[in-house]
């Protein structure tokens, strides 16, 4: 007898996404400039082992044989980013030469059939854009339309789904406040500017790309997760979870959908950081917040983990999820009060990060009913993955990674995904992270997430389990049940 099989509608995406400055390697060919990465990976310390994306997983040289991988997959779409640095070394002139690569790459995929889903930052700011005051300062704002409008120029009659940033909260509050990602600040006014001018970026490119060229599929891709009081019934840890929300997920959802950031958290922000809130409210000029909420036709989702959240530290601390790096121990949020996660005993990946897919479907109700289900946008999940410490193993002369529970989590989560779809949530996708093992940022290569291995010292591509699996669900457009 058959097994049972749950399938997918007929017009969901299946794709695997990557980011630029986590594969392609090859920093400085071809006219590249240096980015914020290239410079912070080289700050002693910040990165485990020392690790670089110098080189990567070559993907700048290997595309072709990147983009055949993802033929076998049966990728329908691919997502992936366009490096700044390439197009504009210098912050302000471009470079034909970074251009063609990105040419070449989308043309290698319509002729396999794959739809480019171009992300245009995913956190790598030229180093030149850093030195004239970076997200922080307003100016950056208008670079980032000009870099935006002359990869529209290059290649804006083959891409049609085009998402600006990708989680603007680790740009922002990682980059500089927390200082576990580049440009390695710590600075809550620096947090809450680069966020507002990150969103202000946002806006200002959708409303050029728009004018430009109405057919096109615009958006953006926030990091959002549900967030739990460790008990309910407790005011403080309920409170804790509404500042965590607010600061995850609310700061980035409501500018966007509702033209307003959150009251509580600007009140809270007036009072315990008087400073920083002042700088912001400085920063936010009349028009701002209704440019940023300018209505998007998709709302990427990066999924991992739920929180569980309380006021005070839990009796046995779950494992920390940050990079043991220098500056590891300091939160990523503008207000200073402390929040602490706590374990619901859940399985949890090789970041120490919980095995959680039924709050992937919560979370998806949730995004509709609060912000997106009035308009059409429609939610597309752009990032869903796990590290497990792979194992391969040689079988009959050939190498194989019995990767069961990375293809377990990922058949999860699709699940998930349909119990949403289910109950009438409108998902127009799904885009695992990721195609290849890469540069895990502060985690340098110790940490794997791809459907292919990558061994770094050969540059050989080995077909995961889990990629089997993934190619099976694509081709039947169903998962077990
Ligand atoms: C995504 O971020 C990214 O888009 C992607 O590039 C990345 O590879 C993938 O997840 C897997 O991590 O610096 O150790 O303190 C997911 C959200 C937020 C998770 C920042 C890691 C910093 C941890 N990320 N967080 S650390």
């Amino acid at each position: 007898m058959p097994t049972q099989r749950r399938a997918f509608p007929e017009d969901f995406v299946f794709g695997a996404a990557t980011a630029a400055y986590q594969i392609e390697g090859a920093t400085t060919a071809d006219g590249r400039g240096a980015s914020i990465w290239d410079t912070f990976v080289r700050t002693p310390g910040v990165v485990l082992d020392g690790d670089t994306g110098d080189i990567a997983c070559d993907h700048y040289h290997r595309y072709a044989e990147d983009i055949a991988l993802m033929g076998r997959l049966g990728l329908q779409s691919y997502r992936f980013s366009t490096s700044w640095a390439r197009v504009v070394p210098d912050g302000s002139n471009v470079n034909a030469r970074g251009l063609d690569f990105y040419r070449r790459l989308v043309d290698e995929l319509l002729a396999h059939d794959i739809t480019p889903w171009l992300t245009l930052y995913h956190w790598d700011l030229p180093q030149a854009v850093q030195d004239t005051g970076g997200w922080p300062h307003r100016d950056t704002v208008h670079r980032f339309t000009e870099y935006a409008l002359a990869v529209h120029d290059a290649l804006g009659d083959r891409v049609p789904v085009w998402t600006t940033l990708n989680e603007p909260q680790c740009s922002a509050f990682v980059g500089h406040i927390a200082g576990r990602h580049a440009p390695g600040h710590t600075s809550a006014t620096e947090g809450l500017l680069a966020a507002h001018h990150l969103l202000l970026a946002h806006g200002r490119a959708m409303r050029e790309l728009r004018a430009r060229d109405g057919g096109l599929t615009l958006g953006i891709t926030l990091n959002l997760a549900p967030v739990d009081p460790v008990d309910p019934g407790d005011d403080r840890d309920r409170d804790a979870a509404r500042r965590l929300d607010g600061q995850f997920n609310r700061w980035f959802l409501d500018p966007l959908f509702r033209g307003a950031y959150p009251a509580d958290i600007l009140r809270d922000l007036a009072s315990a950081v008087p400073d920083a809130a002042n700088a912001l409210t400085a920063a936010i000029h009349a028009d701002d917040l209704r440019t940023i909420a300018a209505p998007v036709d998709a709302l990427g989702i990066n999924y991992y983990q739920g929180a569980c959240i309380g006021a005070t530290p839990a009796a046995t601390p779950p494992p920390s999820g940050d990079a043991p790096t220098a500056r590891g121990g300091r939160s990523s949020w503008p207000l200073p009060h402390d929040l602490h996660g706590h374990d619901r005993g859940l399985p949890r990946t090789a970041m120490n990060w919980e095995v959680d897919p039924a709050a992937l479907t919560r979370l998806l109700h949730r995004v509709t009913q609060e912000y997106t289900g009035a308009t059409r946008t429609r939610l597309f999940v752009t990032e869903n993955g796990a590290a497990y410490d792979d194992h391969p193993v040689t079988e009959h002369g050939r190498t194989r990674i019995p990767d069961t529970a990375r293809a377990d989590f990922l058949i999860a989560h699709l699940a998930a995904i349909l119990d949403a779809v289910d109950a009438g949530v409108d998902v127009g996708g799904y885009f695992a992270w990721s195609l290849l093992d890469n540069f895990e940022w502060a985690w340098g290569y110790t940490r794997r997430f791809g459907l292919v291995h990558v061994d770094y010292a050969t540059q050989r591509r080995t077909l995961k389990d889990s990629a089997h699996a993934y190619r099976d669900i694509i081709r039947t457009r169903s998962i077990p049940a």
